[in-house]
């Protein structure tokens, strides 16, 4: 089936849904094409589902929307986080030369990362807007390697999913699809605002997916692991914020 038969077969599918008795056909669409998120079992009566279905099928490819120079907020908000660690101290205390990202799961060559090893990469600036599900947000400058470069040099399977990524904080996970983890403004962030990114931030490295609220964007990444399957992590809801009743497809 080419693509944009798939594309007319899925938007026919879901636009079922207002009907009742389309409500099993456009569940069978979705869940044919993988699009029901790993928190939810079914397509009808949740609003996350449809959601995630439909901006998967109709904006795929789209980019989130990108800022001036001059539209940078000054100062920026950085939402606090818990006290860090003895380890995560140590780290800091050597400049984050021995902070480590680990690539693993369906990968062809597992590999760990120093922060310079992960700066040979290509990188790519953005400036876009991060927005807390609590309502504040703002917008700034974001350097980093895209996930994408990261996935191409591990060699990331055919049948990957979904990548999961860990942080040191506390219990923080999440897991993005393929779709946003191939995307361009996708990054493995290091920078900010033109500076090292700041621990406040984030620092030494944290996940930027700017198609998604700020509880997607994890500090303090440490481990990536490529998975067909989230029901192996956790509670099997694809990250720790379902489990706190937050929806784990947060497109915006
Ligand atoms: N490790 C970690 N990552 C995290 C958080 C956290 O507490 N710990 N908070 C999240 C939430 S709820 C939001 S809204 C954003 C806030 O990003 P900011 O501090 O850059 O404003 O970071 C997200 N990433
Ligand atoms: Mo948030």
């Amino acid at each position: 089936m080419n693509d944009l038969t798939r594309r007319k077969l899925i938007q026919a599918g879901i636009a079922t849904v207002a009907g009742v008795s389309g409500v099993a056909a456009a569940e069978g669409v979705a869940k044919h094409h993988g699009l029901i998120p790993p928190d939810q079992g079914v397509l009808y009566g949740t609003g996350e589902t449809l959601t995630y279905a439909a901006q998967r099928v109709l904006t795929n490819h789209s980019l989130a929307r990108e800022f001036a120079p001059s539209q940078i907020s000054n100062p920026p908000f950085a939402n606090p986080v818990a006290p860090m660690g003895e380890e995560f101290k140590r780290l800091q205390a050597g400049s984050f030369a021995d902070w480590r990202l680990t690539v693993d799961g369906l990968v062809a060559r597992p590999a760990s990362f120093s922060i310079a090893e992960l700066k040979k990469h290509p990188s790519r600036s953005q400036i876009t807007h991060l927005a807390c599900e609590e309502g504040w947000s703002y917008i700034a400058q974001w350097t980093g390697v895209p996930l994408s470069c990261v996935l191409d040099t591990v060699g990331a399977l055919p049948h990957a999913r979904y990548v999961v990524y860990f942080s040191t904080d506390r219990e923080w996970w999440d897991s993005i699809d393929m779709a946003d983890a191939l995307h361009p403004q996708t990054l493995i962030a290091h920078g900010m605002n033109g500076s090292e990114l700041p621990v406040e931030f984030g620092g030494p490295l944290r996940l930027r997916v700017p198609r998604q609220l700020g509880y997607k964007n994890v500090k303090y990444i440490t481990r990536l692991t490529v998975t067909d399957d989230l029901k192996k992590f956790g509670q099997g809801l694809g990250s720790s914020a379902p489990e706190a009743g937050y929806a784990w497809y947060a497109g915006i």
